[in-house]
Parts: C-alpha cells; sequence; structure tokens
C-alpha cells in the first residue's frame, strides 16, 4: 500500500532545533505520519512555547535542552530519550546558526562558532546516536544542508564552510553506515522564510529582488516544503537512497538568472 510506505507510527524521531522554522516543519510531518517526536534547542522558553503548537496539531513533543556542540550534554539528552522515549530511529541534524560577517570583519571565533554549530554539532549528535542505528540494522539520518553546500556568497563564509562540510560529511557517514541499512542524506533548503533568513527578506532588504529574480519558482520556500521533503528521506521510500543531497530550492541552484523582462510574463 502506497501510505504504508510514508508510515512511520512504529518509529522514535529526534530533530534537533524543532521549536521553531524548519525544524519545526519537518517535525510535524514525522509526527503527522506518526512517529513520537523528540526536539531539542538551548531555550527552555522557546521549547516550552512551542508545545502547544504541536498539540494542535495532535502531536504531543517531547521536549528537551541541550547544545548540539556539547558532547556531555548530548549524551544526557540522547541517553534520557533512549529511556524514556526509545531508541532513536530518524535523527534530523537540523539545529544551526549563521552570522553574516564579511572574512575581513569575522572573529575567529565567531568562525569557529558557526564551524561548531552547524557542521560538529552534527557529528557529534550521530556519532551519539548512530550506534543503536546499527544494533538494529535499521535507521534514517537527514542532515540539513543548503544551497550554500554549493555556493558561497558575500559575508557567509562559515554557513557556506559549514555546509559545504556537512555535505561531505554525508557522504562519509553514508560510505561507513550503509552497510546497517542505515540511510544517510542530505536535505539541502534554498531560500526559506524563517526567523533566520527574515534579515534579509523583510523590511524591503534588496536581497529579497535577488532572490525572487534568481529562484525560478519566483517565491521564498516556506518551512512546510521542507518538512514535506524530509518525510520522503524519512520513510521506506528512501530505503535505496542514500549519501544524497536532495535540493528544496524551487529550482535556484538550476537557474545561472535572467534579465528581467526578458520573459513575457514578467
Ligand atoms: P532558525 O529559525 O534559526 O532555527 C534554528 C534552530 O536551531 C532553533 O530551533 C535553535 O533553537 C536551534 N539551535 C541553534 N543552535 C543550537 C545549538 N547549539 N544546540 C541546539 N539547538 C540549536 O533556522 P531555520 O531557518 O529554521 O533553519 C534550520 C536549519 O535549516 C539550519 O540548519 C539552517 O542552516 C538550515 N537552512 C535554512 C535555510 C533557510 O533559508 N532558512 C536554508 C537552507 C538551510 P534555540 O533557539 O533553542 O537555540
Ligand atoms: C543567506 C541565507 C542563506 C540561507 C540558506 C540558503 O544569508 O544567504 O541565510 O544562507 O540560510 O542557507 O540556502
Amino acid at each position: 500500500m502506497i501510505n504504508e510506505l510514508f508510515n512511520l507510527s512504529d518509529k522514535v524521531a529526534l530533530v534537533t532545533g524543532g521549536s521553531h522554522g524548519i525544524g519545526m516543519a519537518i517535525a510535524k510531518v514525522l509526527g503527522k505520519a506518526g512517529a513520537k517526536i523528540c526536539i531539542n534547542g538551548t531555550s527552555r522558553e522557546r521549547l516550552d512555547a512551542c508545545i502547544d503548537e504541536y498539540k494542535k496539531e495532535g502531536i504531543d513533543v517531547y521536549t528537551l535542552v541541550f547544545d548540539v556542540t556539547d558532547e556531555k550534554q548530548v549524551d544526557e539528552g540522547i541517553t534520557k530519550i533512549e529511556k524514556e522515549v526509545g531508541a532513536i530511529d530518524i535523527l534530523v541534524n537540523n539545529a544551526g546558526i549563521i552570522k553574516r560577517v564579511p572574512i575581513l570583519d569575522m572573529a575567529v571565533e565567531d568562525f569557529k562558532k558557526v564551524i561548531d554549530v552547524d557542521l560538529v554539532g552534527p557529528f557529534i549528535v550521530s556519532k551519539r546516536v548512530v550506534p543503536k542505528m546499527i544494533e538494529k540494522r535499521s535507521g534514517k539520518i537527514i542532515n540539513l544542508c543548503s544551497m550554500m553546500s554549493e555556493y558561497g556568497r558575500y559575508s557567509v563564509s562559515a554557513y557556506a564552510s559549514a555546509k559545504g562540510g556537512l555535505k561531505l560529511l554525508t557522504q562519509n557517514m553514508t560510505c561507513e553506515w550503509a552497510k546497517y541499512n542505515i540511510q544517510i542524506n542530505g536535505l539541502a533548503p534554498g531560500y526559506i522564510a524563517t526567523e533566520q533568513t527574515a534579515p534579509i527578506r523583510e523590511g524591503g532588504h534588496p536581497f529579497n529582488d535577488l532572490v525572487m529574480t534568481r529562484t525560478p519558482a519566483g517565491r521564498w520556500g516556506e518551512p512546510e516544503d521542507v518538512g514535506n521533503a524530509a518525510l520522503f528521506l524519512a520513510s521506506k521510500a528512501s530505503d535505496f537512497v542514500n549519501g544524497h543531497m536532495l535540493y528544496v530550492d524551487g529550482g535556484i541552484l538550476a537557474n545561472f538568472g535572467y534579465v528581467k523582462g526578458e520573459n513575457e510574463t514578467d
């Protein structure tokens, strides 16, 4: 049956950074597909504040505070999940930050901080979660990469370096863990309307015009667009997809760009 392919009712999912944005959208879709949903973040207030939003969708979300860059906190958090909810079947390494600063102005510690959260964090969490997946000979790991895994742009050197690295970490995880029937893939959004992009999307920021002209779909993505694609990578339907980068970008990576007005529909 087709819907059996996307039935996650016997699965436990951890979505890091699930209190809002793309993480919440992914967690909601996986929850609606039947998975038991666990989310973390660094802010207890934000985690408490999102519980009702999940409840509205019929999802009893399990929340805990741990910083993905802190090995001890990650170990304690995953141990708690394994004890109180169950071994994690689906891990979504979604937690991430960005700092938009030109290289010459960027403090080394700020560069390292972005790398720590966006690249080392997925390494730490995956390394702690995967032993039970290996034992079970089954698991799904989804790493939130980006179109910046392929492109640089002015002021996002740390972020693009981390997301480029995460693309290759995804491939290396595949080389080491696919033989245990674990599928590890990159989920790579284009420009999505969340808090993270609000500074370059709102208030008439010129970057908004760039995204609108460079994206063939002619719109910003919504978190739900990414969530829906995550369901495929979390389900049986992707059991032979591994080390892949699934772009959810409205076609931006396919498009070099065009001159406004050359398109008769402009
Ligand atoms: P967001 O709104 O800034 O949310 C980021 C989430 O990560 C928050 O829930 C935050 O929770 C959590 N987080 C940050 N640092 C953490 C840490 N050290 N430990 C644990 N949790 C941490 O971001 P978003 O736009 O939803 O993006 C989510 C992911 O998609 C990120 O990896 C981002 O790089 C990627 N992405 C976004 C876009 C886009 O256009 N928005 C495009 C491509 C890729 P707290 O607030 O509790 O810390
Ligand atoms: C930026 C944006 C991007 C998005 C996303 C694009 O400043 O260019 O924040 O980095 O977050 O990663 O896919």
